[in-house]
């Protein structure tokens, strides 16, 4: 899979994606990433990426021509067929399910706007999709690019060890994480769940899905709605809710 990102600040995508996941990832060849910097698609004294809005109006626009010539050499440098995406907070919100299919596309380029955003001409003519990460506003771009770079690579064959692997596709995909514990037993007054001590690793897993199950009731029950529930969990939430005063 090939990564490509257009923006106007290069190294924040390759200094953050070179660490963790994403930079052995690259390391081990699985994923390539490049960037483009439309400044150097410019070609005036003062390398003008933005100009002012027709119709007035705060801020700055991004203008065509530098993206439009960034994007082409970004496909240039691929092999096959891309996907040209904007990152906007207009895009649609992007979700676990969005970013799986993301996995079977060769070369996903991605456009990160600064400024008040890009010209629309370029997001009707260059752009595949326009993808959001949430109703919430971030400065530009360049951290929604990372977003997606990061989970998309986590999706892909041989990133993972075994162990990680199996935990994405297990059965409580879809709830929110039980608690997890770790040493000390006992810090001052607050001790681990028994059960977490009790080897007995059949109720283990029963009270490990019960506090997923109950965690999200209580959190995100938006993600509840969409979900069919085993009898046995559907006993197990029952059980989490009596006990909740
Ligand atoms: C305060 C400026 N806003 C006026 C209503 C518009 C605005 C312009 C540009 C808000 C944010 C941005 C920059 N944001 C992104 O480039 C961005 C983003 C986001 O802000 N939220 C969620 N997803 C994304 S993806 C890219």
């Amino acid at each position: 899979m090939r990564f490509d990102v257009v923006t106007l600040f290069p190294e924040m995508i390759t200094a953050a994606a070179s660490y963790g996941v994403t930079g052995r990832a690259i390391e081990r060849e699985i994923v390539s990433l490049s960037v483009w910097n439309p400044r150097d698609y410019t070609h005036d004294k003062h390398k003008t990426v933005d100009d002012r809005p027709y119709g007035g109006g705060p801020g700055m626009v991004m203008k065509y021509q530098s993206l439009h010539d960034a994007v082409n050499d970004a496909k240039q440098a691929g092999s096959g067929t891309a996907k040209v995406v904007y990152l906007s907070p207009q895009g649609k919100p992007i979700t676990q399910a969005l970013l799986s299919e993301a996995c079977d596309i060769s070369q996903l380029i991605l456009v990160a706007g600064r400024y008040e955003g890009v010209d629309e001409r370029f997001v009707d003519r260059d752009c595949d999709d326009e993808w959001s990460v949430g109703d919430y506003v971030i400065s530009g771009g360049e951290l929604a690019a990372l977003i997606v770079i990061d989970a998309v690579t986590r999706l892909l064959p041989g990133v993972l060890g075994h162990k990680e692997s199996a935990l994405q596709d297990s059965h409580m995909n879809g709830l929110l994480d039980y608690p997890h514990f770790t040493r000390p037993e006992q810090l001052e007054t607050c001790s681990v769940p028994d059960v977490l001590l009790s080897g007995n690793h059949a109720d283990i897993e029963r009270w490990r899905m019960k506090q997923a199950l109950g965690r999200t009731w209580q959190r995100r029950p938006d993600l509840l709605k969409n979900k069919n529930l085993s009898a046995e969990q559907e006993y197990l939430l029952t059980q989490f809710k009596s006990e909740v005063e």
